[in-house]
């Protein structure tokens, strides 16, 4: 009995070392330790041994019993183990057959986009840009530039005043002025940037960004305004867009022209866009006013030299070549109207 004891535990170890899961332990437990178990089955014949010998058998069968416990929670520990390698195995994998996740690409916004065409547009046609303060002197923002205080003009542009004589620039005209003060003539330049007015509504934000520019000396007539102007219409807008110069008013260009462009909508035809004309306002322009040669000096003898300028909201031509109806969608930052560009 006691040779069937140990054949038993050798027999349960061997069977234990070989488990890999813990389920099968379990089942070996209840095989070997449980009441109907084969442990069981020999102690019932304890009872056939002389009775000096069943005490001895007993000892042996609970040291049996212990040994084939300890073997299972080695087992189980053995299992678990293995099990939580397995796992980490599992998560730190990578799988490189999976198909990539696209990542989301970038693009310019609309009015940048349509900021650089202007701005390169005058580069191919020689002007060198130029950059500036977005908060200006009241100098250089109207007294330069032949608006003196109390001017009815000043009223044409709502203004955010920081102080008495400093305010958030209405036009990039001011960097004009600061660039004939340092350079003689000639002078060919765009000034593109931000500017601000008190205003709001579809076709006003109070900061929008324009483009300026500015030609004295070396030509810069009347004749050189058209031609520039003209051709930067056709590059914008197509070759085939009409362009018709309209008198108009500025205080610092003298005399002034504002510039249409036939209806991009109707193609001329009259519809609501247009306001029934077949044409679309885009930009003011003149030949630069004489009074401003008299403030910057610097070799701007007023008869001696003269020049053009202009300028446009760059939003709005945005709106007009991509058919955008009112201004704030520009910077609601909806992606769904952003993705379009
Ligand atoms: C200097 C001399 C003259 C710049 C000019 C305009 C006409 C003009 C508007 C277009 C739409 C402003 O954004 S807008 O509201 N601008 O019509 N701007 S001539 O004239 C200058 C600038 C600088 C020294």
């Amino acid at each position: 009995m006691e040779q069937d004891l140990l054949k038993l535990q050798a027999e349960a170890l061997a069977r234990l070392t070989q488990a890999k899961a813990r389920e099968e332990v379990d089942t070996l437990r209840i095989q070997y330790l449980g009441r109907k178990g084969f442990l069981a089955a020999i102690m019932k014949r304890l009872g056939e041994l002389p009775k000096e010998e069943r005490p001895r058998l007993g000892q042996v069968a609970n040291q049996v019993k212990a040994a084939m416990e300890e073997a299972m929670a080695q087992a189980v520990t053995r299992i678990e183990s293995i099990e939580t390698a397995q796992a980490k195995e599992r998560s730190a994998g990578l799988d490189l057959t999976l198909p990539g996740r696209r990542p989301k690409r970038g693009r310019l916004h609309p009015i940048t986009q349509t900021f650089r065409e202007v701005c390169d547009i005058f580069i191919r046609l020689g002007f060198e840009i130029v950059d500036g303060p977005e908060v200006e002197l009241d100098y250089y923002n109207f007294e330069a530039l032949n608006i003196p205080k109390d001017h009815p003009a000043r009223d044409m542009q709502d203004t955010f005043y920081v102080s008495e004589d400093v305010v958030l620039r209405t036009h990039t005209s001011p960097m004009q002025v600061r660039v004939m003060e340092k350079t003689p003539p000639p002078v060919k330049i765009i000034a593109p940037g931000k500017v601000f007015r008190r205003d709001s509504d579809v076709t006003h934000t109070p900061m929008f960004h324009q483009v300026e520019g500015l030609m004295v000396g070396d030509g810069g007539s009347f004749g050189d305004l058209k031609g520039i102007l003209t051709t930067f219409v056709h590059q914008m807008y197509g070759e085939d867009t009409a362009v018709r110069f309209r008198p108009s008013f500025f205080p610092f260009t003298e005399p002034s022209a504002e510039v249409d462009i036939q209806c991009v909508l109707c193609r001329g035809a009259g519809c609501r866009l247009c306001g029934q004309t077949g044409w679309l306002e885009i930009l003011g322009s003149g030949m630069v006013h004489p009074a401003l040669y008299g403030y910057v000096k610097n070799g701007y003898d007023t008869g001696a030299v003269t020049g053009f300028a202009f300028g446009m909201g760059v939003e709005r031509i945005a709106m007009l070549k991509y058919g955008v109806d009112d201004i704030r969608s520009f910077y609601e930052n909806d992606v769904r109207f952003l993705n379009q560009f």
